[in-house]
């Protein structure tokens, strides 16, 4: 007898856009091949859980039909691509989510493995002859991620990744972007020598040269990440070891050509939009709040996957995944509002959310991740109700600070950039970290470590209490708590961990 075996399926997603149609299937999927939950990652894309062996293939197939794959969404490879969220914004958007797929389908590997093994195609042995062109034998040292975003949103967190192109746009058009490389999240309790870091603009490239910047920039990685120890494995450490002028002159050398000089750029938020709001064309949207990501009929009587559902059988435009794990329902016609505000009130989808939630986001971990060391996802929630009533007491009920957990080091929920983080150390057991800001510009540093819930709670009340009273005009928190000397301002990743 075989040991009930169960699975965690993500997708690939370049720029998180489902049509209705593939929504349904993805909803169908998720009731009969999983857990009767899709859960909307930070990666932009969705992820099942409690997939059975024995559904593996039926699974991956129904997706395939609705022509989405799970191709390089897990490995040493380049990982789904993210960008700025909604294409039926402005055509500026509209090219940053095309140039998501162009990139993906570009650093995508050539293998036809997945199609052999998951979805019955003729099995073919393969043999040294059979190299992938870009990642030749042994792939890359790690996994590599990409994200594009378009000032002054920074919604996916442009400076947390291995490769970031940020849109210089004029006039409506761009111009082209400015390249970043060597982000990065994740790290090891006690080990100081792997930390959190952001990435570095090194120039400026037009359009028609993204793809060749980033199969450079793969290409660097590929050849000089460290392959011996997978704690030291990631581009941020390469561009660490030899230093960001040695890195670029590398990109270069592999272009023929120099990058330009980098553009000004402004960014304002790293948060998404709630509510209704029109695009460039008139054209609605409405940005719905998914706590953690996770879609799924609650008991409370939430229904956000049978909404979701109801909402995809009438809807003529797409729904859209952030990489906040929230979604836009996109392009609704504006005669079109009143028939989906209607099920968004039937199924009970939004409730009064304040904007603390609803800057909040916090990984998987327990009960499916098998690295978590802590609760997040199912544990935050009621962290933040307890926190909610201390921003009430002290009249910060209106204000949004950005919150964000995970169960352990890694990072999925880019932890190290928020306002207040926290990262699981044990059961029960939290490091807390203070100082991001909400643009996601600047890493924030261990305040203290390893506390339960009364504690965090006793820190974090006299300190809200104090920004309450204390708090320049317009000044958000991440920034009051180094101005009051509360914590040092960490100004490179390499200092995260003191100095
Ligand atoms: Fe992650 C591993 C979940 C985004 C850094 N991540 C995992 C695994 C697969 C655990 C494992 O290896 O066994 C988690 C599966 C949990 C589960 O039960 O579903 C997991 N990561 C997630 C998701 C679902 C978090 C979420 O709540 O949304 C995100 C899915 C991304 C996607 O759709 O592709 C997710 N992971 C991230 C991010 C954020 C991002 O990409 O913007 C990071 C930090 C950025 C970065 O990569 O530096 C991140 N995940 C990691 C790491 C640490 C990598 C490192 O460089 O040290 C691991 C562990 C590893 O790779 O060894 C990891
Ligand atoms: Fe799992 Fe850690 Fe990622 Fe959370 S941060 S999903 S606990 S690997």
């Amino acid at each position: 007898l075989e040991p009930l075996y169960s699975f965690m399926v993500r997708l690939r997603l370049p720029g998180g856009l489902v049509t209705p149609a593939q929504w349904m299937t993805l909803d169908d999927v998720a009731r009969r091949y999983a857990n009767s939950t899709l859960r909307i990652t930070t990666r932009q894309t969705f992820q099942y859980h409690g997939v059975f062996k024995e559904n593996l293939r039926p699974h991956l197939k129904a997706v395939n039909e609705a022509m989405i794959d799970t191709i390089a969404a897990c490995g040493d490879v380049n990982r789904n691509v993210i960008c700025t969220a909604n294409p039926h914004r402005s055509k500026a958007h509209r090219e940053v989510y095309e140039l998501a797929h162009s990139i993906s389908t570009h650093l995508l590997p050539r293998t036809r493995a997945y199609h052999e093994i998951f979805l019955g195609e003729e099995r073919v042995a393969g043999g040294p002859e059979e190299q992938e062109p870009l990642y030749t034998r042994h792939y890359l040292p790690r996994k590599f991620k990409v994200a594009i975003a378009i000032p002054p949103e920074n919604d996916v967190d442009l400076f947390a990744h291995d490769l970031g192109f940020i849109a210089h746009v004029d006039n409506g058009a761009i111009r082209g972007y400015n390249v970043c490389i060597g982000g990065g999240m994740g790290m090891t309790h006690g080990e100081p020598a792997t930390f959190p870091r952001l990435s570095d603009v090194i120039g400026f490239c037009t359009p028609d040269q993204v793809l060749d910047v980033a199969e450079a920039v793969l290409k660097v990685q590929r050849d000089n990440g460290d392959r011996h120890d997978r704690k030291h494995a990631r581009l941020k450490y390469t561009v660490e070891d030899h230093g960001v002028d040695w890195f670029r002159a590398e990109v270069e050398h592999h272009l023929g050509t120099t990058l330009d000089e980098a553009r000004d750029f402004h960014f304002a938020s790293n948060g998404d939009r709630y509510g209704w709001y029109q695009g460039e064309d008139g054209a609605w949207h409405y940005g719905l709040f998914v706590q953690n990501g996770r879609l799924a009929d609650f008991e409370d009587g939430m229904h956000l996957l049978s909404g979701m559902r109801a909402i995809a059988q009438v809807h003529t435009g797409d729904i859209i995944l952030t990489t906040n794990q929230n979604l836009i329902i996109a392009n609704v016609p504006a005669d079109k509002r009143d028939e989906i505000d209607a099920l968004i009130h039937r199924h009970r989808m939004t409730r009064d959310v304040t904007p603390l939630r609803q800057a909040s986001m916090a990984c998987v971990a327990f009960p499916t991740c098998g690295l978590a060391m802590a609760e997040s996802e199912r544990y935050l929630p009621s962290l933040i109700d307890k926190l909610e009533d201390v921003m009430h007491k002290v009249g910060l009920e209106d204000n949004a600070i950005n919150v964000r957990m995970t169960g352990c080091p890694n990072g999925c929920a880019r932890p190290y950039l928020a306002e207040i983080g926290f990262v699981g150390k044990a059961l029960g057991r939290y490091n807390l970290y203070l100082g991001g800001n909400p643009s996601g510009e600047r890493l924030n540093r261990l305040y203290r470590e390893n506390i339960d819930e009364p504690t965090i709670m006793d820190e974090l009340t006299s300190l809200l209490q104090r920004y309450a009273e204390e708090r320049e005009s317009g000044e958000p928190f991440g920034d009051y708590v180094i101005r009051a000397g509360i914590i040092a301002e960490t100004t490179a990743g390499r200092y995260f961990h003191g100095a």
